[in-house]
């Protein structure tokens, strides 16, 4: 079920509630005097009065630079004393980014995973388990508390310990699945090694990684479940920004509390409808930090219309990968997804994979690591990431097992080789 009233409005009601809140939003970062409120009055804004929803694109952006100069607490837009939770994500690219939550932007926050659950078809009394990873991660609490709010059961399974979520999947015969699409894939093939057929669940609820449709159908032949992407950041709330509904057709945003818009990574200008472009966020109802144009790095398309399911709100297509995550292999750019696509959709490897870039030499080599699921798939996958993307790799075929598997965290898709032993055996 979902909310009629607020996740199916008209465009023109949308608007309205977007522009009310931004006027608020505006007049809160400018009344608490920090940077963005600064950056606001130096773009001549002396309220929120004076921004109407189209002048959004000519606001200055936010960047994660901002947050790790502030950091820990220096964006905060509330007393410290109001900040009931801190959450933040691991910091793979640097430094770590902490993001802080009022009390009522916990309460947001859960409506929000609340809304994701049910748009995998969730309800009161579903039975969901979470195996995000707990703590400083936005994925496993988060996914918790929407869990609760919904009037769900919640086992708090957390990630890690492999043999012990596939006893409680057979076991409590959850409706729901909520981990990272890598460690579904684990979660499958675990199940097989140990001879447990798992019951049938209603969802998956997979996000915090990039995954392409072609991993989609890989998790779905390995587990009973519809696959349904649910995508977030730390900086913006967590998960709960946008989900796909059981129509596996783009990830409903929820625009009612993140205004997105999506823009050229190069140029920043605005992107057409359709057109992949980097992914903005705007928080009008956050409390203790709040975002104006906060740049994601994440490139996806926006779609605007009605979905069969009756939600109203722009759909986003999966994400093709983060603009710092794009690979330039002699010349030619290409995002993991692009490879995955490729690798998986040729029906040959099993999926799992990691992308090697071989920077020993000044001409960077890229060395597609996977394994066959029969016979000797080398050539063929060379000449198809070739003609499909333009891209000369190197296909490794590794033993089966060889190419790690995610049990705890987001999936590793990309390694570089800089001097030394090779990252993975059999590589030399
Ligand atoms: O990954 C929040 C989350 C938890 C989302 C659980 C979904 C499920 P961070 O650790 O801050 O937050 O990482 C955010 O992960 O900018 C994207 O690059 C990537 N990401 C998250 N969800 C998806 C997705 C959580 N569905 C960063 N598809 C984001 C692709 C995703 N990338």
């Amino acid at each position: 079920m979902f909310d009629p009233k607020a996740e199916a409005m008209s465009p023109d009601e949308r608007a309205a509630l977007q522009r009310h809140r931004l006027w608020g939003l505006v007049d809160r970062l400018i009344a608490a005097g920090g940077t963005q409120g600064a950056r606001l009055k130096e773009a001549g804004v002396g309220g929120g009065a004076d921004v109407h929803l189209a002048d959004l694109r000519r606001l200055p952006f936010t960047t994660k630079r901002d947050l790790w100069d502030e950091y820990p607490f220096g964006m905060l837009a509330v007393p410290r004393d109001q900040v009931a939770a801190v959450h933040g994500s691991s910091g793979t690219r640097g430094r770590p980014t902490l993001v802080a939550y009022t009390r009522a932007d916990l309460d947001l926050w859960a409506a929000m995973c609340a809304r994701s659950l049910a748009c995998a078809g969730a309800g009161p009394g579903s039975v969901v388990h979470n195996a995000y990873g707990y703590g400083l991660f936005t994925g496993g609490i988060g996914i918790h508390q929407g869990a609760v709010a919904l009037g769900a059961t919640v086992v708090p399974m957390s990630g890690g310990m492999t043999d012990r979520q596939i006893r409680m999947l057979a076991d409590l015969r959850p409706d729901i699945l909520a981990c990272t699409p890598a460690y579904a894939l684990r979660l499958g093939e675990a199940a097989a090694e140990a001879g447990v057929e798992l019951p049938a669940l209603r969802a998956g609820l997979l996000g915090a990684e990039p995954w392409s449709a072609e991993l989609r159908a890989a998790i779905e032949s390995v587990l009973p479940v519809k696959a349904v992407d649910v995508y977030g950041l730390s900086e913006v709330i967590g998960p709960g920004v946008a989900t796909e509904c059981l129509e596996q057709d783009g990830l409903h945003v929820n625009e009612d509390h993140f205004i997105v818009e999506t823009v050229d990574p190069e140029s920043g200008e605005p992107v057409e409808p359709g057109v992949p472009g980097e992914l903005v966020f705007t928080t009008p109802t956050k409390q203790a930090l709040p975002l104006l144009r906060y740049r994601t790095g994440d490139i996806a398309a926006l779609t605007p219309g009605e979905c069969p399911c009756g939600r109203t709100l722009v759909r986003m297509s999966k994400v093709l990968g983060r603009a710092d995550d794009m690979l330039i292999v002699r010349g030619v750019n290409v995002y993991p997804s692009e490879v995955e696509r490729v690798l998986l959709g040729s029906g040959l490897v099993a999926p799992h994979y990691q992308l090697v870039v071989d920077r020993r030499r000044p001409d960077a080599r890229l060395v597609v690591a996977c394994e066959a699921l029969a016979g000797d798939p080398g050539e063929p996958l060379a000449r198809a990431l070739r003609e499909t993307l333009g891209l000369g790799a190197d296909v490794r075929v590794l033993p089966p097992g060889t190419v790690p598997r995610v049990e705890v965290g987001k999936a590793v898709r990309v390694v570089t080789w800089d001097s030394g032993e090779p990252p993975l055996p059999g590589l030399g």
